[in-house]
């Protein structure tokens, strides 16, 4: 018996909460008996793409190197949760296609948080770093994170509990019948 497997693709500033949420998600979807594996920073920046930096060239080939990834897990039945910033629309419109072509469904939640609110969070202290000028190209500071138009779901992390949040995609993915 073979579970549909889609991918669950997060984008948002750092510090947006969007691995969080994505941690919670997974925990929830094997908690329900649906297989889930996430891909993030830990385990791809450091990995697979260990040769790519922050470059809008770079994040595009992080993007699609992702996307490919995500795809091969989607089409082995479990449900793949990328945790990127994926700050490039045209970048993550390519991760679509390519599951659109496959016919294996996509789902894009953006991680909605004012910079301001991430600045104040801070939690590694890279945008301090990045206002100081020592991380060149920072997104949100000095590069540019471009907003989705239609995401399927689109969380204000400053006003959603994690809680909330994955209540939120779970019952898209129940509408969707997706799990
Ligand atoms: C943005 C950067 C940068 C620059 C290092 N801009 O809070 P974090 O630390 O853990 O999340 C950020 C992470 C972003 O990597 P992604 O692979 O998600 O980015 S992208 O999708 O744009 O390719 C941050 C850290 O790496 N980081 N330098 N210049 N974030």
């Amino acid at each position: 018996l073979k579970q549909t497997g889609l991918t669950v693709w997060f984008t948002g500033l750092s510090a947006s909460g969007k691995s969080t949420i994505a941690s919670a998600l997974e925990q929830h979807l094997l908690h329900r008996g649906v297989n889930a594996y996430r891909l993030d920073g830990d385990n791809i920046r450091f990995g697979l793409n260990k040769n790519l930096g922050f470059s809008p060239e770079d994040r595009a080939e992080n993007i699609r190197r992702i996307a490919e990834v995500s795809l091969l897990f989607a089409d082995s039945g479990t449900v793949a949760i990328t945790s990127f910033i994926s700050p490039y629309r045209a970048d993550r419109d390519s991760a679509r296609k390519l599951h659109a072509d496959a016919g294996i469904p996509f789902v894009e939640v953006y991680a909605d948080v004012p910079v301001s609110v991430a600045e104040e969070r801070d939690p590694k202290g890279l945008y301090k770093k990045a206002r100081a000028g020592e991380i060149p190209g920072f997104t949100g500071v000095s590069a540019p994170y471009e907003e989705p138009e239609r995401p399927e779901v689109h969380i204000r992390t400053d006003r959603t509990t994690i809680a909330e949040a994955v209540q939120q995609i779970a019952a898209f993915l129940e509408a969707r019948k997706l799990i």
